[in-house]
């Protein structure tokens, strides 16, 4: 199997573990990229799950349940996939997501700094994964900069979510988690895609709410959006 549509559809009733559902036996997929380059390169775990010890690991959900044979839960319930698919950690995997704001020169409104990402090629926060060892709020600096140029001091950010994520990568065993800091930036800006952008937006806010974005993005930035339109505190260009 190569692509996630083997996903089989399950519903909506029947998400919870909780909820008895006889005959569920999803596909196992975890992608080779991540049990070659991501275990050799120390971004994925080991195929193996003995000798992790899952309630050492964070999850902003709360404590990680795992199944009799110890693969961590989904705190969302079942998605229809087992395996880690494309992530490389089993249970969570943690990221970061910028969210820059900065005023619309035709009216007061604010933009939103959206990039289209290379894999699905959706409209999205520019964020990325959390490193080995490294501290979420340099995560969230470092992602702006390396996805679009843009460079803002990791004390200017204010933090309006930390949990799990609707990544459509997530599975059964893996998924997605992140803390989302915004900053208002009094403009103009420049920015340029890098890294894993294909194309850098900015997009009145009022528009991106309307936009199909990646993942639940959009809850990300109307929750920061409501927060932001009551704030006076800007940072200039740097
Ligand atoms: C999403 O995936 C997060 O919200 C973050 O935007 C992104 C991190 O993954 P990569 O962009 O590094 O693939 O779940």
């Amino acid at each position: 199997m190569t692509s996630y549509e083997s996903r089989v559809v399950v519903p909506q009733d029947y998400r919870d573990w909780d909820v008895t559902y006889p005959g569920y036996a999803p596909a196992l997929y975890t992608a080779e990229a991540v049990t070659t380059r991501g275990v050799a390169q120390g971004w994925a775990d080991p195929e193996s799950i003995a000798g992790i010890d899952f309630t050492q690991r964070l999850s902003y959900t709360g404590p990680i349940a795992t199944d009799e044979a110890g693969y961590p839960l989904n705190p969302r319930g079942r998605t229809g996939l087992a395996g880690r698919g494309l992530l490389g950690k089993w249970g969570p995997n943690h990221a970061a997501d910028p969210i820059v704001f900065t005023p619309v020169s035709r009216n007061d409104g604010l933009s939103v700094l959206l990039i289209e990402r290379q894999d699905t090629g959706a409209l999205a926060l520019p964020g990325g994964m959390v490193d080995p060892g490294e501290r979420v709020s340099a995560t969230v600096k470092r992602e702006l900069s390396e996805e679009t140029g843009v460079i803002v001091n990791e004390e200017a950010f204010n933090t309006i979510y930390r949990g799990y994520v609707d990544d459509p990568r997530n599975t059964d065993n893996a998924w997605m988690e992140t803390v989302a800091a915004y900053v208002i930036i009094d403009g103009p800006i420049e920015p340029a895609a890098g890294d894993d952008a294909a194309a850098v937006k900015l997009v009145p806010v009022e528009e991106a709410i309307q936009m199909r974005l990646y993942a639940n993005h959009k809850d990300f930035i109307l929750k920061a959006y409501k927060r932001a339109a009551g704030s006076t505190c800007r940072i200039k260009p740097s």
